[in-house]
């Protein structure tokens, strides 16, 4: 097999570590990039980008022949599930997503039924990327973890602490279960489909994993999660999952632990020294580079990148941020990251 970073995911606690690591950056594709910004206004609204096979396969190429990363993501975005669900979803530039809260009467309608169907575009564009894709690069698909996606769905937007969904979820509990678990059905079936247009693994984003209490996170994160991986493990028990529980801190452990993932995303605030002792034993690891150190550059950027690398080197690593790069970065930090990365 001649992709470097699939092979690093498929490999197990006895295998050689492959080093200098495989490299690919969360959200390589978006603001930061003048090739990006063109496409985007192009398209005109961000769904519409999402939804073009020609377009979406457009900008998922253009970090690979900028940069030469060894994976390229799916261009698509997390909200494209509850769009597909018929919830209205729009992005407002310079603001981010909103979408039409979600009331509690409105949750037992939800039907997966012909959902999938409206996501043929994002099929179609991952048959599109995997036939131009150089073929040591390897492939990645994604989905939002379902209490991610629902934190949106309730609060109809990103809040610092998503509080109007954790209150939500309080109040009707039953209500909110039953729409974490209509978002974990969906999700394999999304998962399933967007491997079998062509995608060598996937990564499930659980961005707001970070902001909740035990039994929450539990009942909200952890069991979807287990679910997830069963589920896209039965019918493709060879495509390996990476887990994005970003901000979880002490709940990392179990959640590599009893869900049975392949890799874990490690956010910046994670040890590297904690992640192998506990963590690297039973998954894969990647990340943890703060991304504000990518924006800082200089010897800010350096010594990120140097004590990663130091700390990581005998593990079975992917280098990667410990959170999506963000459009103010300088595309020169990019280039002398990777430079850094690949000289070990
Ligand atoms: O107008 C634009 O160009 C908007 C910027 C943008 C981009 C480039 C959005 C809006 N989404 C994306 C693409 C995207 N989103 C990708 C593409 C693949 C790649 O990585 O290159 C991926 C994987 C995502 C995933 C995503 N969307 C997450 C999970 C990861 C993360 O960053 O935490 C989340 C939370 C979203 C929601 C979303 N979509 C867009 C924004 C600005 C946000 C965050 C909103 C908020 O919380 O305020």
């Amino acid at each position: 097999m001649n992709k470097r970073l699939l092979q690093v995911l498929r490999s197990g606690p006895e295998d050689e570590v492959l080093w200098p690591p495989p490299i690919w950056m969360m959200r390589q594709a978006g603001r930061y990039l003048p090739e990006y910004k063109a496409t985007r206004a192009e398209a005109g609204s961000f769904l519409d980008l999402c939804y073009s096979p020609k377009l979406a396969t457009e900008v998922t190429l253009q970090p690979i022949r900028r940069f030469g990363f060894d994976a390229a993501i799916l261009f698509s975005d997390i909200l494209v599930v509850p769009d597909a669900l018929g919830r209205k979803v729009t992005f407002e530039p310079g603001v981010g997503p909103r979408l039409d809260p979600i009331k509690v009467s409105e949750i037992s309608e939800l039907t997966i039924a012909g959902a999938l169907d409206h996501l043929k575009p994002v099929f179609q564009a991952v048959n599109d990327i995997r036939a131009a894709l150089p073929p040591e690069v390897t492939l990645l698909g994604f989905c939002g973890a379902p209490w991610t996606v629902a934190t949106y769905m309730v609060a109809g937007r990103g809040t610092p602490d998503q509080a109007p969904t954790r209150v939500f979820a309080h109040q009707h509990r039953t209500a909110f279960l039953n729409l974490i678990g209509i978002l974990t059905e969906i999700s394999i079936d999304y998962l399933c489909a967007q491997i079998e247009a062509g995608a060598d693994a996937v990564q499930v984003f659980d961005s707001w994993s970070g902001i909740l209490g035990e039994s929450d996170f539990n009942d909200f994160c952890l069991d979807p999660m287990k679910r997830i991986v069963a589920g896209v493990k039965q019918r493709h028990p060879d495509t390996p999952i990476i887990g994005f529980p970003k901000g979880a801190s002490l709940h990392y452990e179990r959640y590599v632990r009893e869900t049975g993932i392949d890799c874990v995303g490690l956010d910046w605030t994670y040890p590297m020294k904690l992640a192998r002792e506990r963590l690297g034993g039973h998954a894969v690891l990647q990340g943890n580079l703060d991304p504000t150190r990518l924006v800082a550059g200089g010897d800010a950027l350096r010594e990120g990148v140097a004590t990663i690398l130091s700390e990581a080197k005998g593990s079975r690593f992917i280098f990667n941020l410990g959170h999506g790069i963000t459009p103010e970065t300088p595309i020169d930090h990019v280039a002398e990251m990777i430079a850094q990365v690949r000289a070990g």
